[in-house]
């Protein structure tokens, strides 16, 4: 049987990179698109082997620099790669940065699905089309949101993406496209970009105890979010283009969590109180906010048979455990061993070994000489 060719915009952003390893996994021939700027920040799909993939049509991966701004960049990768799925994934996906960047933030995340949309209807595409929406479109909407919850959108994001969903619906309806909207809740992996508030968080702990910082900044500890893991939401997405026709799925873990929960339980894992090492400012207040996400996935679960197994609390010690690991070894407290494989637990184990030099409420470390990069910044103080 012939291998079937998936093509994925936001190939290099967090949940592009773990659906390129499943699709790859299941004998996918994978495509990709980066935009310029993109280039050399490809650090989650390098050990794709971008570089070294012979650029032939059975190559099993490979990349092209496009544009969801530009319409000639989509038709062309489209016309070179002909896909039987296409999974578009490619956004602003700030939604803070959204109130500063709003014309750009509709041109990407609302026309940019109606330009691949529209090239596929054009050039009589055989294929199937997946819209990475989102459940900031419900913004102020009641909790718990399902398919059937009102869409209240209240950032300059979540207007993009309801108009990009109501688009994927209508080219559905309109065209017979198979085009199907994952209405994916917050989901959070290692992976994920660094402005985004769990990642902040996780990030800003290994720096903490790393003696790199003193505290964390953050916005809005009230909200409530959804939080689940990016590698089991990238196969929802799998699963909702093998389904038997195109719709529309809530994808979530039925859990909410404050974002000062999501802090508590950072903290407590290196046995610190979190109430010594952050602050709030409104600097990373929204002009306007969505209070509390709380997703309903039934019908994922009931239809596709997709469950999350990933909840809150797991999710925390793995984004810190990989956060520890990496600015330990950066720093030295760690040798860097490739190839040996070393439990979450023992990350969080030596993290709280550090933690105890920490000096409570004054934001210091002790500096004993753990660390040759710590021995040598002590010199300088
Ligand atoms: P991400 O890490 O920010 O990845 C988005 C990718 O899109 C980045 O690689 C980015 O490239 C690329 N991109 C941005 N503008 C582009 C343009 N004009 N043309 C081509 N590529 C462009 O986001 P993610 O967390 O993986 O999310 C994937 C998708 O799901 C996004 O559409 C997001 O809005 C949506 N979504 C995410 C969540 C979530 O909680 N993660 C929930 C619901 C929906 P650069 O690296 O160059 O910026
Ligand atoms: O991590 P966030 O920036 O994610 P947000 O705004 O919920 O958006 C994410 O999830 C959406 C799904 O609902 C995706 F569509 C979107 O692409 C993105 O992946 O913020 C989460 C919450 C917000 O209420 C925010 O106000 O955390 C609050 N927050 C508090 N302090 C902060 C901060 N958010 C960020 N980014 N930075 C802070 O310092």
């Amino acid at each position: 049987m012939e291998k079937k060719v998936a093509l994925i915009t936001g190939i290099g952003g967090q949940d592009g990179s773990y659906l390129a390893e499943l699709l790859l996994k299941k004998g996918y021939i994978v495509r990709g698109i980066i935009r310029r700027a993109s280039w050399p920040n490809t650090k989650r799909i390098d050990h794709l082997n971008i570089e070294r993939s012979k650029e032939s049509a059975v190559a099993p991966f490979f990349i092209r620099y496009a544009d969801l701004s530009d319409a000639i960049s989509i038709r062309a990768v489209l016309e070179e790669f002909k896909p039987d799925e296409i999974y578009n994934l490619a956004s602003q996906s700030h939604v803070g940065i959204s109130f500063k960047c709003p014309e750009s933030t509709l041109n990407f995340n609302a026309l940019g699905p109606l330009r691949i949309l529209d090239a596929i209807r054009d050039m009589k595409l055989d294929c199937k089309y997946y819209q990475a929406s989102s459940s900031e479109m419900f913004g102020i909407s009641p909790p718990p949101q399902n398919e059937e919850t009102p869409m209240l959108p209240q950032s300059p994001y979540g207007i993009a993406k309801l108009a990009a969903f109501h688009t994927t619906k209508m080219y559905r309806n309109a065209y017979g496209i198979f085009a199907s909207n994952g209405i994916l809740f917050n989901h959070e992996s290692p992976r994920r970009g660094l402005n985004f508030v769990t990642k902040k968080i996780t990030r800003g702990i290994a720096d903490i105890i790393v003696g790199n910082k003193k505290k964390i900044v953050l916005g809005n500890l009230d909200a409530k979010r959804d939080w689940g893991f990016s590698k089991e939401y990238v196969e929802a997405m799998w699963k909702i283009l093998q389904h038997d026709k195109p719709d529309d799925f809530v994808i979530s873990t039925k859990e909410t969590h404050t974002v000062r929960e999501f802090v508590e339980e950072g903290f407590n894992l290196m046995g610190l109180d979190w109430k010594n090492f952050v602050e709030v400012s409104d600097m990373y207040k929204r002009p306007a906010e969505v209070p509390v996400l709380l997703g309903d996935s039934s019908k994922a679960e009931k239809v596709l048979g997709w469950k999350p197994k990933t909840k809150f609390k797991e999710l925390v010690h793995m984004m810190v455990a990989y956060d520890l690991k990496e600015r330990m070894e950066q720093l030295g407290y760690l040798p860097i061993e490739p190839n040996v494989k070393k439990s979450d637990e023992f990350y969080i184990e030596k993290g709280r070994e550090l933690a105890k030099k920490l000096k409570k409420h004054k934001w210091q470390i002790e500096l004993d000489g753990t660390s040759p990069f710590l021995q040598e910044r002590k010199k300088n103080l």
